[in-house]
């Protein structure tokens, strides 16, 4: 048996790890005709596209507590990392599963971290848990310093279109309505609770690029570690990573497409920044 083991639900888009044992639960994505697993067999492209063209009602749900149990397996010392508690369902019964879990096996520990946030800073927390069992470092301690690492993370996005999130009750209609127009983005932020607030509404590729590293770095960013996640963005991605290594050559990113959930969410032409402060 391992003795560590780290679990996220799907919306970290990840789906092995390298080194440290690793699981994921899958969040879901469903339309009147279609029902898409947010796992490795997923192809994301399709989807999105399927999507663009889908006129019906679309929705999505998160691991239940069977699931939860069924990613977590056997291990010693689990550590579990979900989305935002305040947008989905998943925080709540990862908490279910670890109480069964620990009930069931009286010498196993799952510690619970709602991320408040999702996708790649989801993935900066689980680098950050990795290193620190690479280290050697005991469990109890893993937990304290993951707590204080979280604090010093933030998440930016840029959206062309809220559809999906506001249709789903994950934001406002009003404040979808300006991603709708065309040539609009919009670049908020995870907010302290773990929902989406609105930081501003740009026009233009380079200018909402320019804003959107400024915003970055008025959130606290000075060069440390980036995760970017996109849909369909791979020149955005790829041009906000220039900006930031202009500024600072060292720093260390990485860019990758979104899987199943955030690219539902974050729809065509969306990017999810992760960083550390
Ligand atoms: O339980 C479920 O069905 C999942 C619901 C997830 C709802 C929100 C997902 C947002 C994904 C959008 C940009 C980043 C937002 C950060 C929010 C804290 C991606």
């Amino acid at each position: 048996m391992d003795k560590f083991k780290i679990v996220a639900d799907s919306s970290a888009d990840i789906l092995t790890f390298d080194k440290i044992p690793y699981n994921f639960a899958s969040l879901k994505i469903r339309t009147d005709e279609k029902e898409y697993v947010d796992d490795q067999n997923l192809n994301t492209e399709e989807m999105v596209n399927y999507l663009l063209e889908y006129k019906g009602k679309s929705s999505t749900s998160c691991p239940n507590l069977e699931d939860w149990l069924l990613a977590f397996g056997d291990a010693q010392y689990i550590f579990c990392i979900t989305i935002t508690s305040n947008l989905s369902g998943s925080y709540n019964s990862a908490k279910l599963a670890k109480e069964m879990y620990e009930e069931m096996y009286k010498d196993r520990k799952v510690f619970v971290i709602d991320s408040l946030s999702t996708g790649p800073e989801m993935k900066l927390i689980i680098e950050k848990i990795a290193s620190l069992i690479e280290e050697g470092k005991e469990y109890e301690d893993i937990c304290n310093r993951v707590t204080e690492y979280c604090k010093g993370t933030g998440l930016l996005f840029m959206l062309e279109s809220m559809k999906n999130l506001a249709r789903n009750g994950r934001v406002s209609a009003i404040a979808a309505a300006a991603a709708g127009l065309l040539g609009i983005r919009v670049i908020g932020k995870a907010s302290d609770v773990g929902t989406l607030e609105q930081l501003e509404k740009v026009r233009g590729t380079e200018k909402s690029i320019s804003s959107f590293f400024f915003l970055m770095k008025e959130q606290g960013y000075c060069g440390k570690k980036v995760r970017i996640s996109h849909c369909l963005n791979e020149e955005g991605a790829e041009k906000l990573k220039n900006s930031i290594l202009n500024e600072y050559p060292d720093a260390d990113i990485e860019k990758y497409p979104c899987r199943g959930l955030c690219s539902f969410y974050a729809e065509k032409g969306g990017m999810i920044v992760g960083f550390e402060k």
